[in-house]
């Protein structure tokens, strides 16, 4: 029999909605949802391989343990009495402090990622958190918690409404958008072009986006704080900076003004690779446009001034006017966000509570460098990780200096992964728990609705039942941290659950401005609806959010009940101008300012007379990819899905490259093909990341067959962007002369 059955795309931060075919009890086709409220329809290549993703035969069924040093399939109760063992001993000899957690990519995609991987790192009560945020955002995090004192008020562009949008560092024609969440990105970008919009890039590289572009400036790599600088530089310069609306709420401006000065288009310009002309039409056009939304991303973002350019994006939308208002950069409101505060001044944002033990970082939202995860692993002496937990993550191939990590985590005391595949990390586990398939599992975007630019609210529960006794990945966090808790692997995983929502209560009844204000926890606690306990607490936070029932306060408001009742999801609407919701410095105004941000200013001013490297790498993303780990599904991979070093003709001309060339960079040399493109900016090479599938002993099977190599070996990870610990991972200076 065939059925169909609604699932949102876990694979990318688009969310589209999905309709799945189910025959026999599997997956077998998928297409776009065109009910659904938020995609109505769009559905892009790698959506369209879930069935290959979800049936891949490499796919781990059974859990695995180390016996002998062989990885061998157990019972899931073995297998989580082996976690109970290798992490009670370490538990037991140095305590939660030596036991590490690295989270991947996925964790934003997952119920389980955002419900329970936080629970782990609670109980261990350990200061060793590393994530993919470091390889990633974590410079938008930062900017954001000293401009609004808030590192998760996201400004995103509007870019259904905006006149003019000005991408900086993003290719959304291929990565379908990031820290951004728009189903149909190139639909959008068409449609904005359609209604007279205009659309400017700035990217060295002439990717699908800025092919689409007006305007299309190809800057050197890792200048865009100097280039937006000086756009700061000509608004004041020109007398085209009018906050607006907004003005009254932020502070800094003369300071902006004054380290602007040293900024001018003209002192950047060769810098940049920029000229500066086009600075100063940058930035008329961005100032005199109705609305502008300017956006920045990876290439903005994992950079050696990364926080820095990623502040600058949002001074450059604020001094235009076009913060917080209809077609400029706006914040969004999900519905399991905390309901909005009271305006007013709030505690402020701080980095650096603590420090890594070896090199020193400091500690930004409670996380430590990716980078330092190496070496916090092989350097002895106090406090030295013993034990390392890994959920979603692949960090040998998708931080700097794999090789290292790789030895690294040969030698550490236990290792616990949670993730479906047995690949160059989870190799080194002891013990591999693999979640089952997205079919199997649930879908809310807890993260990412908090991102969208249109409000919306969509739930996907499981659209198969998980095979016979195989716990759901909600269950597997859950048993792990009842082992951290010390109830032992079998113990109630709903106990998770409980503590969790008897805490959310206790603060909610407390809190004077809650809706639930005074009332009991038990009745409250007695109202909630679900099948499952992630379920229960989604029911809670609905209904706690900004958009709920306030458990009866408001009767129209939002529950799952609700929610289950509208399968194509809700729509909640535009974007609304709520900046004075937002703002929780402790001035209550938005700090154009900060003091962080005055001081690295005058690193990055240092930086311009600088010599430029010959040649420089950086990334790019492909439509078919997804960072490491769809390498394993045949539809996804060959065609232009390959690990090609992307060389501009005349560079390969004057280095003599014909098929393959020899790179070399600060942390090792590969040799990868020669792709020639006029696309590149002359003295910049892309290599994709994710690549490097031939480490013995993973399984791998599609992926191995071509196999590419793994760019971040080029790099040894010891640059980063000071104020957020994210590595650099575009303009890394290398060598390049011909194979062989
Ligand atoms: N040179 C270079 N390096 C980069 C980047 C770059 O642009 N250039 N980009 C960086 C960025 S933006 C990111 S986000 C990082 C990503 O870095 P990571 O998150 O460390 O790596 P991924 O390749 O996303 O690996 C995801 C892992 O999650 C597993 N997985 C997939 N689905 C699930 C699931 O449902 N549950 C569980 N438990 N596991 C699952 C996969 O098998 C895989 O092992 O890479 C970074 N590395
Ligand atoms: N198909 C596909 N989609 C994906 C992913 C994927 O691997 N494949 N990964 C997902 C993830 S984890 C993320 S974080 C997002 C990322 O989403 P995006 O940021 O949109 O993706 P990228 O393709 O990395 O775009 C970065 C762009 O920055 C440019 N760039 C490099 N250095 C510089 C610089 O110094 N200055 C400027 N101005 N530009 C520079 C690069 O040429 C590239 O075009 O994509 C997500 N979506
Ligand atoms: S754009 Fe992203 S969310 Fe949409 S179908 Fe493709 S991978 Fe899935
Ligand atoms: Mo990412």
């Amino acid at each position: 029999m065939t059925e169909t059955a609604q699932r949102i795309c876990p694979l990318c931060e688009a969310t589209c909605g999905l309709v799945l075919t189910i025959e026999a009890g599997r997956v077998t086709h998928a297409r776009g949802d065109a009910d659904d409220v938020f995609s109505a329809g769009f559905i892009c290549p790698k959506g369209a391989s879930l069935p290959g993703l979800d049936n891949d035969p490499d796919r781990l069924s059974r859990p695995l343990i180390r016996r002998d040093g062989e990885l061998v399939e157990v019972t899931w109760a073995e297998a989580f009495d082996a976690v109970a063992a290798g992490l009670g001993d370490v538990l037991a000899a140095y305590g939660g402090a030596s036991v590490g957690v690295y989270l991947g990519n996925p964790n934003a995609h997952t119920v389980a990622g955002a419900l329970y991987a936080p629970v782990i790192a609670k109980a261990l009560g350990t200061k060793q958190v590393f994530s993919a945020s470091t390889l990633d955002q974590m410079p938008k995090h930062v900017a954001l918690g000293y401009l609004f004192g808030s590192p998760v008020a996201f400004t995103v562009p509007d870019i259904d409404r905006t006149d003019h949008l000005v991408i900086i560092g993003a290719n959304p024609m291929v990565s379908n958008g990031s820290l951004a969440t728009a189903a149909d990105f190139p639909g959008k970008l068409r449609a904005l072009r359609k209604r007279g919009g205009r659309l400017t890039v700035i990217d060295p590289a002439r990717t699908r986006t800025a092919a689409l572009a007006d305007r299309h400036i190809a800057p050197r790599p890792g200048t865009d704080a100097a280039l937006l600088f000086a756009v700061v530089h000509v608004l004041f310069d020109e007398g085209l900076t009018d906050l607006g609306a907004i003005a009254d709420l932020v502070d800094g401006v003369d300071e902006v003004r004054s380290l602007a000065a040293g900024f001018a288009p003209e002192t950047v310009a060769e810098h940049c690779g920029v000229s500066a002309t086009e600075i100063r039409e940058l930035a008329r056009e961005i100032a005199a446009a109705p609305s502008a939304a300017v956006y920045g991303r990876i290439g903005t973002s994992t950079v050696e001034f990364g926080t820095l350019g990623s502040w600058l994006v949002d001074v450059v939308n604020i001094l235009t006017g076009n913060l917080d208002r209809p077609g400029g950069a706006m914040f969004p409101l999900g519905a399991t966000a905390p309901a909005p505060k009271k305006p007013g001044p709030g505690r402020g944002f701080v980095t650096g509570r603590w420090r890594s033990r070896v090199s020193g970082h400091p500690e930004v939202l409670s996380e430590l460098p990716a980078t330092a995860l190496a070496e916090e692993i092989d350097t002895p002496g106090d406090g030295q990780l013993k034990a390392l937990i890994t959920v979603a993550g692949n960090p040998v191939l998708s931080a700097p200096d794999g090789a290292r990590l790789d030895r690294a985590l040969a030698g550490i005391g236990f290792m616990v992964s949670i993730d479906p595949y047995l690949n160059e990390t989870t190799r080194h586990a002891d013990v591999i728990l693999p979640p089952p398939p997205p079919s199997a599992s649930p879908h809310f975007d807890f993260a990412l609705n908090n991102l969208a630019v249109r409000n919306n609210v969509r739930y996907t529960p499981p659209v198969l039942p998980a095979a016979d006794d195989r716990p759901d990945e909600a269950e597997i966090l859950s048993r792990i941290a009842l082992i951290v808790f010390g109830v032992g692997p079998h113990g109630d995983p709903g106990l998770v659950d409980d503590q969790v929502i008897a805490a959310t209560l206790a603060k909610a009844t407390a809190d004077p401005n809650s809706p639930v204000h005074g009332r009991p926890v038990a009745e409250l606690t007695a109202a909630l609806t679900g099948s499952r306990g992630y379920e229960r607490r989604l029911d809670m936070m609905l209904r706690l959010g900004p958009y709920g029932d306030g458990f009866g306060a408001d009767p129209d408001g939002l529950t799952l009940t609700r929610l289950l009742q509208a399968p194509h999801g809700i729509d909640l609407g535009p974007l609304k101008p709520r900046l004075a919701q937002v703002i929780s410095t402790p001035s209550g105004k938005v700090e154009l300012a900060p003091a962080p941000l005055v001081a690295d200013s005058a690193r990055l001013r240092d930086s311009i007379g600088r010599t430029a490297e010959a040649y420089v790498l950086i990334g790019r993303r492909h439509l078919r990819s997804n960072n490491s780990w769809m390498h394993n599904v045949a539809t996804l991979t060959g065609g232009t899905n390959t690990c090609t070093l992307q060389v501009h003709p005349d560079d390969a001309a004057e280095l003599g490259l014909t098929d393959a060339a020899k790179v070399r960079g600060p942390g090792g040399e590969l040799i990868a093909p020669v792709e020639l493109t006029a696309d590149m900016r002359r003295g910049v090479v892309s290599l994709p990341h994710g690549w490097g599938h031939d480490r013995e002993g993973t399984r791998l099977g599609v992926a191995a067959a071509a196999p590419g190599v793994n760019v971040n070996q080029l790099n040894d990870g010891a640059a980063l962007d000071p104020l957020s610990g994210t590595a650099v991972l575009n303009g890394i200076p290398v060598d390049i002369a011909p194979a062989g």
